[in-house]
């Protein structure tokens, strides 16, 4: 399923990287591009995404964290860019993969509910992505590159829905997050992957203790690049931690004075894990080379040790805390060292970025709503067009970010109901404090105005609008288990 070596002559993307792109080759002396247009391979930087599952916007050394010592990643922010406004896909973990996988809302993709409506998959999940769909791991190894996903997937635990039917060459990890083991419901023990087969069970058959996971997945990782290094590489590092259950370790407790030790000592560990990646890359000539960034997939909960610093709100939320994350990007002699940058970016904007930056091609046609941010990697002072970012959850727009502004949108909500508007002035009160709805009410009109377009084109819950593409879904979804019989292909409708 992996589409590789694709005949040239297929349309550009419409993202606007693809523009920059042309932009560049017209431009002159480099990089050399071949008949399809495409950058030298030689030229094509490697790509790591390391993508943490929970860590908030407070959790970092870099970020203000009153308890977290990572040294590693502090070190990794002063030689690259650090993004204080950047936000993740979703508040909670599945839209969020797909938005960063998609370059778009998972709304827009029929990624942000399960089956059964609700905010996150869970196992014998019946969805998963569209085999039309391209997966920035798919434009990649269209490109040449090779592929891994090294850690949480949580798009889809039924064979054709795995990281190896989307672009993936390499998959070693668990299929959703680590405490989806909840027997009445009959979920399996928490499964452990490689490629397509289980290859441990937590607390079953051959038990997997999660206090080694880190340090498994940053093995497999290192392994990956070894075997993987002289052509162009993606390596998507998606951390099981600092997601409850929590676990590292026992060398990192060591490492923290959060309250909470063990998440303390999962990001320890996770500070460590992207030392070795850094360091792995540096003595192998390629830090040049090799574009890193480091964020996460949605805002921390702090009653499992997260903090989300100055930011309102935590996971499952449309205020900050719930959205705006910490990213790092790195790239020494690329992207410039010490800096940061409070232009407005998001998990969306990665696929068409590197995309961009590797010369991949993507079909065009498909709506995304990711933008290119290349030019905000080398120049983190440019500024870029406005451009709203919406707040989904839940399958309902809660919120929209617009500039220096945030309306909270009125609505039922999950758990909450929002009679009125709450607008934020995002620069002067970063922790939404002060609602300004009643003394902006042209402001409101304007965002309301961005939001109910957006809602137009997408619907809400299980209305779906004119732009929504279907995911996919198997017929008679099945635990994931070792034994082999209960992993045969299942049908796609
Ligand atoms: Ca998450």
């Amino acid at each position: 399923m992996t589409r590789r070596n694709r005949p040239g002559g297929h349309a550009v993307a419409r993202w606007p990287a693809a523009t920059l792109l042309a932009a560049v080759l017209a431009a002159g002396p480099a990089p050399a591009s071949d008949a399809n247009g495409r950058v030298d391979a030689a030229r094509r930087p490697n790509f790591v995404v390391i993508f943490c599952d929970d860590l908030g916007y407070g959790d970092l050394g870099c970020y203000g964290s009153r308890w977290n010592q990572t040294p590693e990643i502090d070190r990794m922010a002063s030689q690259g860019v650090r993004f204080t406004s950047f936000y993740a896909g979703a508040p909670v973990c599945t839209p969020s993969r797909a938005a960063l996988l998609l370059g778009s809302y998972a709304r827009r993709v029929d990624l942000d509910l399960d089956n059964e409506g609700q905010p996150v998959f869970f196992p014998r999940e019946p969805k998963g992505i569209a085999p039309s769909e391209v997966t920035l791991a798919e434009a990649l190894a269209d490109a040449g590159y090779q592929t891994a996903c090294v850690g949480k997937w949580h798009l889809g635990d039924q064979p054709p829905h795995l990281p190896t039917r989307h672009g993936f060459g390499y998959w070693f990890g668990v299929p959703y997050s680590n405490d989806m083991e909840w027997a009445k419901r009959g979920d399996p023990p928490l499964p452990l992957m490689e490629n397509d087969r289980v290859i441990e069970q937590h607390d079953a058959h051959r038990e997997f203790d999660q206090s080694t996971l880190t340090q498994r997945y940053t093995e497999a990782a290192l392994d990956w690049l070894e075997a993987n290094k002289s052509e162009p590489f993606f390596l998507y590092l998606a951390h099981t931690m600092p997601h409850n259950p929590v676990a590292a370790r026992e060398a990192f407790y060591e490492r923290t004075t959060n309250p909470e030790a063990g998440f303390g000592a999962a990001v320890a560990e996770i500070d460590w894990s992207t030392g070795r990646l850094l360091e792995w890359l540096r003595d192998n000539d390629l830090a040049s080379d090799t574009l890193v960034i480091f964020t996460s997939d949605n805002g921390g909960q702090p009653r499992w040790g997260a903090d989300n610093g100055p930011l309102r709100g935590h996971k499952a939320q449309a205020y900050e805390g719930g959205v705006r994350v910490p990213c790092v990007a790195w790239r020494p002699g690329t992207v410039p060292a010490g800096r940061e940058t409070d232009a407005m970016a998001s998990v969306l904007d990665l696929a068409p970025t590197l995309c961009n930056l590797a010369g991949a091609t993507l079909p065009a046609g498909p709506t995304r709503d990711g933008h290119d941010i290349g030019d905000l990697l080398e120049d983190p002072g440019k500024s870029l067009p406005p451009r709203p970012f919406f707040v989904w959850y839940d399958g309902r727009l809660e919120a929209v970010r617009y500039g220096d502004w945030k309306l909270m949108l009125p609505g039922e909500f999950r758990r909450r109901e929002q009679e009125l508007p709450e607008l934020y002035n995002l620069v002067t009160d970063l922790g939404e404090q002060h609602d300004l709805a009643a003394q902006q009410p042209q402001i409101v009109a304007e965002l309301t105005a961005l939001a109910d377009e957006h809602r137009r084109q997408l619907g809400e819950r299980l209305t779906y609008g004119p732009t929504v593409r279907r995911a996919a879904r198997v017929d008679d979804p099945r635990p994931l288990l070792t034994d082999a019989s209960a992993n045969q292909p299942t049908t796609e409708d």
